[in-house]
């Protein structure tokens, strides 16, 4: 997945969301009556547009599939307002966050500025699940009169933001654990030119003795794996190469985290359903593993994991 500028072919696509209620239903403004022609408009105009910056977020085939924006750059100074919005086929593949995150990068490493402000309607709850589970949290000060009077006609929006120099993109891996699981930092013994060495020995870096070591590669962007969890075994999982999101539900809490960087691992040590989603093609999962391979460990059926771990000795 990347970030591009806006293209008039990309018209057809944006107007597939303009016209999908699933998507419009959650965002700020009308658009029933839009038209193809006035997506066209738009994307001739987003060139043009004084303090904003519109991106196409596309697929690696370079597909649209949604637009994130930056709106009223600097104003009041070192401020901006992010949008994104993504077509509904597209939900859950990891596009949203990727858009989000590019777009505060660019905000903050290239633009400098010092914060960037967005809203979602009270009523999308998808879309506030979604950044509340990537960390944020509607901010405890004030947003600046002169931004929230600019959507004072909306009804009580919820409002996010993010400060430069947070680690954004960390703020799950810094809570420690996800859905129960521990992520840990991988010791990495880095050079000033010739790139990082990570290593981890059993029993010592993680509470098992290593029997086992597979890698998952060559899969292609946008496919899950997994679907299942296991009885007794135990693992680290870690992502030396590319961007992979780990889809973790142990209990009730179901969470997400991301794992690109090679020194941080998610360690499963309980019975916990797993989703593994690749959102970089030729990302490699690499898991070390506490036992040899064994089909009777798994279980592979929903229903029999949430039945196994409301009681794992029936
Ligand atoms: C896990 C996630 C993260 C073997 O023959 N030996 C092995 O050691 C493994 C791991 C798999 N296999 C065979 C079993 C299947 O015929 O390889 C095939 C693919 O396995 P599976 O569909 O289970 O792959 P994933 O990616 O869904 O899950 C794997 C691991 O199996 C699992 O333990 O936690 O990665």
């Amino acid at each position: 997945m990347q970030l591009r500028n806006l293209d008039i072919a990309d018209a057809e696509g944006m107007y597939a969301w303009l016209s999908d209620n699933k998507v419009t239903s959650g965002l700020n403004g009308e658009y029933k009556d839009c038209s193809i022609q006035d997506a066209k408009n738009f994307i001739f105009e987003s060139g043009h547009a004084p303090n904003e910056v519109h991106k196409a977020i596309v697929t690696d085939e370079n597909d649209y599939v949604g637009t994130v924006s930056l709106r009223f750059i600097n104003d009041p100074e070192e401020t901006a307002e992010l949008a994104i919005v993504v077509q509904s086929d597209f939900f859950g593949k990891g596009y949203a966050w990727f858009g989000v995150s590019s777009m505060l990068k660019y905000a903050f490493n290239s633009l400098k500025l010092h914060s960037v402000y967005w809203r979602v309607k009270t009523d999308n709850r998808r879309a506030i699940r979604f950044f509340q589970k990537h960390g944020f949290n509607s901010p405890d000060m004030d947003i600046p009169e002169i931004v929230t009077k600019r959507h004072q006609c909306e009804k009580n929006p919820v409002w996010f933001v993010a400060i430069n120099g947070d680690d954004f993109e960390n703020k799950l891996l810094s809570k420690g654990t996800v859905a129960g699981c521990q992520i840990i930092r991988i010791k990495t013994i880095p050079t000033v030119e010739a790139g990082e060495l990570s290593f981890f020995e059993g029993k010592k870096d993680i509470p098992f003795d290593i029997k086992r070591i597979y890698y998952i590669s060559k899969v292609p962007e946008g496919i899950r794996r997994g679907f299942h969890a296991h009885r007794n075994l135990q693992q680290i999982l870690f992502c030396p190469y590319g961007k992979i999101q780990l889809i973790l539900e142990n209990r009730d809490i179901r969470e997400e985290v991301e794992l690109s960087d090679p020194s941080v691992g998610v360690l499963i040590t309980e019975p916990t359903w797993r989703e593994m989603l690749w959102l970089q093609k030729d990302s490699v999962l690499c898991v070390a593993a506490s036992d040899y391979y064994d089909p009777a460990d798994y279980v592979r059926d929903y229903s029999e994991f949430k039945k196994y771990i409301s009681n794992p000795f029936d």
